[in-house]
């Protein structure tokens, strides 16, 4: 990659190959008079235009990709995104016409003669107006839900314990904390945006498509169905991808239906390569909600009941279902005892990009949410933010924990495991808490200086089903492959999975050779999201070498005439112990497997290979503790991050360098999300930050170093032991600054309760 050797999607460059370009909605909420694209014909080098009329039923869009949730009393009205827009456009950047030309510059340009004649609707660009009974509706028939919400998404109401009866636990409590909280739009910018080439060949009957997909399997399977093929004739290839992030899961958006099928339809090869512009307005993002939360507390500060209502944004239309909201609704109980909880969402349809998972997937908003409330309930009832935690914290006799609420994989929340009062303890010892704020912190403030601790902590459920499969052959010159279905996009799979495989079989880890996101190499899985690689393709790549473990044991020890147990499989030899000319190669082995003298027996298989399946009972819970110092400037209100400390619990580490990295990056998406990006909308919902000239990304610049430990404590609920940990350095940080920039402040009537935050944020707020 770094040499640019790695084939992108962008690099796939076929003889005969047309070119796509597409005209967009400019405007956020408008209906379709007329699209005049006669001119735009005209031009040389065009190959065709289609609008949503000239679809046929192609125009509208696949199935929902995750159905709802089976919760009791749940309204739920699916819309999903159609292939182009047909009589109203909902969002800025909708597609509206498809051109193929013979380049993208003059597909850009026929894009250009293409008119189209709106008629301008009212646009909602916030949440609060969107679910206001009064607004303007963005998809018929939705009807109001309990008399007062508009344009409703879904309405899913989850309770634990006695939380239905908050009222009069909240009577009784010590304190009750009440607040609302702020989440806003982001992006997941990441440096590659999307891209699709798909080849139909007529002869094999045969669609070949490269594709910025994080879920290469579920394409294939989707487009096969779409396009009334068998799956073994679509082959999906998810190549070298520069970031996935989350949005790149999202199936099917309306460019991956049309390129496939506009190679059928033209029998060419078609290229779209999303620009930059374009990934801001039409690929998905994730953050808006709203929460009114309420916590009602003992004496001790130990929490009694959390009641949550919110608004979350979906976006002009919902193809992916509700794992954000699912997720911030069940990850905002983090590490702590609540016993009894009453939590309500609505996620309802605005003129905005949809809404999908971005790193986090909704987890973040929660946690920003019980950790808000946990530290405003520790000013009010005097006691250390650390105290406070402390008292809550599940303790690990607990383990699993049943939430008894439905969390994203539609089981019930469980945690498996964890140990969380270590994790805890160690980042108080590493931020040196006690110090900070015996010396650190009052002797800056003697000096004029403003220096605020933040220290949170959070979980991640990880390692969802429904399961991943692998195959693992040695190979005849002693080189074992590795296939699974999963795809990759920079978390160092081909490293980690070899290293599973080298383990298991025997061999060096350089001797593995690892393929992921290749349809036709390894035919079945779900994809890579919700931190599940490590923890699903992980095991199932353990559980089919040692499958070939045992041929190979098996094989030499017929070979050898002695007992498996006497035999040594290390360094990709066999040997039999304490016979040192008894040796033989997994290649010389695998070429035995494979006699071309004799017959493959009844019963018996031909090579060292094996195809294994792992599917979790239930999704692995990680958790952590992130702690920061960070000094203000009290003229610029600009930050500078001091010290940066994660404590972090993902069972066994396969991989601890991967791992710091993966923490590394999800801690900088976290900076960037909590103080720096925006997706900044007027009240036209119109984009106001749509490039990199106004969407602010941290540079290493304003990413800290950061000092990082690891607790293990292993899941019960696969062989491996391992929990995901690739959104973890991600879900934290809103809270951590809102916290340390609160204390840094040191002010009782300032409170930071929206994220994300700016330099101008905290002027505001200090004024
Ligand atoms: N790992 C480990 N030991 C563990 C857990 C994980 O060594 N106990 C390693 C894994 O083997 C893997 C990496 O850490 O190499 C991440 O593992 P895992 O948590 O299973 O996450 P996934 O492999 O499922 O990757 C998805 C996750 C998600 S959901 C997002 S979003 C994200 C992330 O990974 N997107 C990324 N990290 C990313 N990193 C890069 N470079 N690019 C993205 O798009």
């Amino acid at each position: 990659m770094l040499t640019g050797q790695a084939l992108f999607v962008d690099d796939v460059d076929l003889p005969n190959m047309g070119h796509v370009a597409f005209v967009r909605s400019p405007h956020a909420h408008a209906t379709i008079l007329d699209i005049e694209v006669d001119d735009a014909k005209e031009i040389n080098g065009v190959i065709g235009i289609w609008t949503a009329d000239d679809l046929g039923d192609y125009w509208q869009s696949g199935p929902l990709l995750v159905p709802p949730p089976p919760v009791e009393g749940m309204t739920f009205n699916e819309r999903t995104q159609v292939n182009l827009a047909r009589g109203k456009v909902r969002y800025v950047g909708e597609p509206v016409v498809v051109i193929v030309a013979e380049s993208r510059y003059i597909a850009e340009d026929a894009a250009d003669l293409v008119y189209v004649d709106y008629d301008l609707l009212d646009p909602i660009s916030n949440l609060e107006q969107a679910a206001a009974a009064d607004s303007a509706k963005i998809h018929d028939n939705v009807e109001l839900v309990n008399g007062e919400l508009n344009n409703v998404n879904a309405h899913v109401t989850q309770v634990k314990g006695d939380g239905a009866n908050f009222d009069t636990i909240a009577a009784e409590a010590q304190t009750v904390i009440k607040r609302r909280f702020y989440y806003d739009h982001g992006s997941s910018a990441p440096m590659e945006c999307r891209g699709i080439v798909a080849d139909w060949n007529r002869r094999a009957q045969k669609l070949t498509m490269w594709d910025t997909t994080q879920a290469p399997v579920f394409v294939r399977n989707g487009m096969a169905a779409f396009l009334g093929l068998s799956e073994n004739n679509v082959r999906v290839i998810a190549p070298f991808i520069g970031g996935g992030f989350g949005p790149k899961i999202m199936m099917f958006y309306p460019e991956e239906m049309l390129v496939p099928w506009l190679s059928m339809q033209l029998d060419r090869p078609i290229k779209w390569i999303e620009d930059r512009a374009e990934h801001f307005l039409a690929t998905t993002n994730e953050r808006d909600q709203i929460h009114h939360a309420e916590m009602a507390l003992d004496a001790d500060g130990r929490i009694l009941a959390v009641r949550d209502s919110f608004l979350h944004d979906a976006g002009a239309y919902a193809p992916y279902g509700l794992t954000i909201p699912l997720n911030s609704q069940c990850t905002l109980l983090g590490c702590y005892n609540v016993p009894s909880y009453h939590s309500t969402f609505t996620s309802v349809f605005t003129n905005k990009t949809p809404t999908t998972p971005y790193r986090g997937a909704g987890r973040q908003h929660g946690v920003f949410v019980m950790e808000r409330l946990l530290d405003a309930a520790a000013r009010e009832l005097n006691i250390d933010k650390v105290d406070i935690r402390r008292r809550n914290l599940i303790r690990p006799e607990q383990f699993p924990v049943n939430h008894e609420i439905i969390y994203q994989d539609f089981g019930p929340l469980k945690y498996d495991s964890g140990n969380y009062s270590p994790a805890l303890e160690r980042a108080v010892e590493m931020i040196e808490y006690d110090a900070f704020y015996a010396t650190h912190q009052p002797q800056a403030k003697a000096a004029g200086r403003l220096l605020g601790l933040g220290i949170v902590t959070y979980v991640e459920g990880t390692g969802i089903g429904p399961y991943e499969g692998s195959r693992v052959q040695v190979q005849s010159n002693g080189r074992v492959s590795v296939a699974t279905g999963i795809g990759t996009q920079g978390q160092g799979h081909f490293t980690v999975f070899a290293q599973i495989a080298a383990d298991q079989v025997g061999c060096n880890v350089e001797d593995v050779d690892v393929i992921t996101g290749d349809t036709d190499t390894f035919h079945w899985g779900a994809g890579t999201f919700a931190s599940r690689g490590a923890v699903v393709a992980g095991n199932a790549i353990n559980e089919a070498a040692k499958d070939v473990r045992g041929k190979i044991l098996k094989l030499a020890s017929e070979h050898f005439e002695a007992a498996e147990a006497d035999l040594i499989v290390s360094d990709g030899v066999v040997q039999v112990a304490g016979v040192p000319d008894k040796v033989i190669s997994l290649g010389e082995l695998a070429q035995m497997a494979n006699p071309m003298r004799g017959s493959v027996k009844p019963g018996t298989e031909p090579g060292l290979e094996s195809s294994n399946y792992f599917g979790p009972e239930y999704g692995a819970t990680a958790n952590g503790v992130h702690a920061m110092i960070v000094e203000l400037d009290p003229d610029t209100m600009m930050l500078e991050i001091k010290k940066y400390v994660v404590v972090h619990d993902c069972g066994t580490v396969i991989n601890p360098l991967i791992l710091d990295g993966q923490i590394h990056g999800g801690v900088a998406q976290g900076i960037g999300n909590a103080f720096y990006e925006k997706l900044a909308y007027d009240d036209q919902s119109q984009l106001l930050s749509g490039s990199f000239m106004d969407y602010l990304l941290p540079t290493a610049l304003d990413v800290p170093t950061m000092e990082m430990d690891h607790i293990t404590t292993e899941s019960p609920l696969n062989p491996l032991g391992i929990k995901g940990a690739g959104e973890a350095g991600a879900i934290p940080v809103g809270p951590l600054f809102a916290q340390a920039i609160e204390d840094a402040i040191g002010r009782e009537d300032v409170e930071i309760l929206e994220i994300p935050l700016s330099p101008s944020k905290i002027w505001e707020l200090t004024r």
